[in-house]
């Protein structure tokens, strides 16, 4: 691929067909993904896509960039290994509150602390959909739709912002897929932030969870420039409906950069994993003596 004509988002639209449900949210991420890179302007060899596994992971098959649908809950070590290896990549990640949240938590927390410089786009409808309707951590305790949990989870749920919040994120935005012109705007802004930065977006299960077609009715837009303070942002939103959307939190913490960069050699690579020789000896002649 070398590209240098304008491309739309259409161009960054795979051929492939995707197999989501009818008035799945997740169709409506594909457009604003597509219509955020057609707006970055760069060529697609330049970007790389990176999911774990679930309905909305099946994102990257969608597009028309570099892409991996990798294993579940396991996108953000893959895209951050992607972004250290190429600094020069657009390094985006996607994936559903299962995969981001459950299996993938730990990694969620190291991101926000770590920040490299990567936008990590989360598809939440607080459910499992790929798995056919089981609790995810974002569920609220008394939903009792799943066989596994008929009196619901009765435990409370994760709320993505204020465990990014506490683990160090400096960028944080809700979007609703319902509204794709506005999430396309977050996913750049994103983008264009130095270091990591979540897009949480309320994607609805329309499947498992048909009661969140009526999150149109319910979501509003933030009226406040982004908060700059952990406490402050904690303080706006902890105690909110959790359906406040925009940039609700920016800060300016460096991105996490090694000195390495992608002019190191195999050879510069393999001298980081070389056994010291002197030293092993001589730890070997102590433990003889
Ligand atoms: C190691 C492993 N454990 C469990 C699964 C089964 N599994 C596949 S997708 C998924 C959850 C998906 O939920 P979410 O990330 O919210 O995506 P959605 O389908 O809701 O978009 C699970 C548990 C798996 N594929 N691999
Ligand atoms: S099961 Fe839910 S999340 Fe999966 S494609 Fe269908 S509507 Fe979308
Ligand atoms: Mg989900």
């Amino acid at each position: 691929m070398n590209e240098m004509a304008v491309l739309t988002a259409s161009d960054f639209k795979s051929d492939t067909k995707p197999i989501w449900c009818p008035g799945c949210g997740d169709f409506s991420v594909l457009t604003a993904l597509t219509k955020a890179l057609a707006e970055l302007a760069r060529p697609r060899e330049q970007i790389a896509l990176i999911s774990g596994i679930g309905c909305s992971s099946r994102i990257p098959a969608y597009t028309r960039v570099y892409g991996l649908h990798g294993v579940h809950g396991r996108a953000l070590a893959v895209a951050a290994g992607v972004k250290l290896a190429n600094p020069e990549l657009t390094v985006i990640a996607a994936g559903g509150d299962g995969d981001g949240l459950s299996i993938g938590g730990n990694h969620f927390l190291h991101a926000c602390r770590r920040n490299v410089d990567m936008t990590y786009v989360l598809m939440d409808n607080q459910v499992y959909g790929m798995t056919k309707g089981q609790a995810s951590p974002t569920t609220a305790p008394e939903w009792c739709e799943s066989k596994l949990t008929p009196h619901g989870t009765g435990v409370s749920p994760v709320a993505p912002l204020h465990l990014a919040l506490a683990s160090g994120v400096n960028f944080f935005a809700r979007g609703f897929a319902g509204k794709p012109n506005e999430l396309a705007a977050l996913i750049l802004a994103g983008i264009a932030h130095p270091g990591f930065s979540v897009i949480h977006v309320l994607s609805p299960c329309v499947t498992f969870r048909p009661e969140q077609r009526g999150w149109k009715s319910v979501v509003h837009a933030s009226d406040a420039p982004p908060a700059s303070d952990p406490a402050e942002a904690l303080a706006r939103y902890a105690g909110d409906d959790g359906f406040t959307t925009g940039i609700l939190y920016q800060a300016d913490r460096a991105p996490f950069l090694p000195a390495h960069s992608s002019d190191m050699t195999a050879e510069d690579f393999a001298a980081g994993f070389a056994v010291r020789g002197g030293e092993m000896a001589a730890v070997a002649d102590r433990g003889q003596a």
